[in-house]
């Protein structure tokens, strides 16, 4: 086996797409350790996967929200470990019957997928905790799903404001204990990238 296979810690570099599925059934076997990343439409999901894998064209970005529209699974150099890029939510332009199919795919993927080890909820640091943000920090709460947030697009803050605003979510979210991690980012500034990189090796490593 390639020894890069068997080492302790992941290289993130190391990310290489795997495939892309419309349904549960097209994910890969559920097995292993996976972390998936959530948030709004347009909140910065695919960017900040590219950031932590310093690898811009892993994950397609896009101005027009909405771009992720399927489940994309990323492999590691660790064994049977993935990122996983969701679509995102609340995207207005699309049609009823579009959103809630979506939705229901996310649901599947997040009430069935046993191999989750934790998620990853991106959202805008102009905008935090929208009803859908609040509605998955409730789902990881009631599923005992570790939590990690990442207050992005920083750079768009003076450092002062931008505090303000960590300060102000973590005084809505001090009662969950799900929440592991609260890290203020951007992908631009590359803020907070090191920090992140660290949580998520040690949720894909702890066995
Ligand atoms: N200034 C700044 N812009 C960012 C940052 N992260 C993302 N953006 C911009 O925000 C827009 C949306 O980013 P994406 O990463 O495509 O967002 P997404 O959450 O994957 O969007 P969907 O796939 O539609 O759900 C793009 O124009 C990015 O360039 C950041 O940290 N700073
Ligand atoms: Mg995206």
């Amino acid at each position: 086996m390639d020894p890069d296979l068997t080492q302790k810690s992941v290289s993130f570099n190391s990310a290489r797409f795997l495939i892309s599925a419309s349904r549960l059934n097209e994910c890969p076997p559920d097995s292993g350790a996976e972390i998936a990343f959530a948030g709004r439409s347009n909140a910065g999901k695919s960017s900040a996967l590219n950031t932590i894998t310093a690898n811009g064209k892993l994950a397609r970005t896009s101005k027009t929200p909405g771009r992720t529209r399927l489940i994309n699974f990323f492999s590691l150099n660790r064994e049977d470990c993935r990122l996983v890029d969701l679509p995102g939510y609340g995207y207005a332009k699309v049609s009823r019957d579009m959103k809630d199919d979506w939705q229901q795919h996310l649901g599947h993927y997040l009430n069935d997928r046993r191999c989750l080890r934790g998620l990853v909820l991106v959202m805008d640091i102009r905008h935090p905790l929208t009803d859908f943000d609040q509605m998955m920090v409730e789902w990881c709460e009631h599923n005992r799903l570790p939590l990690m947030i990442l207050a992005t697009k920083a750079d768009k803050l003076k450092f002062g404001q931008a505090k303000t605003a960590m300060l102000g979510i973590a005084k809505k979210l001090e009662n969950y204990q799900c929440l592991e991690h609260l890290i203020m980012f951007s992908a631009t500034s590359k803020r907070g990238v090191e920090e992140c990189r660290e949580a998520l090796n040690d949720w894909l490593t702890a066995s």
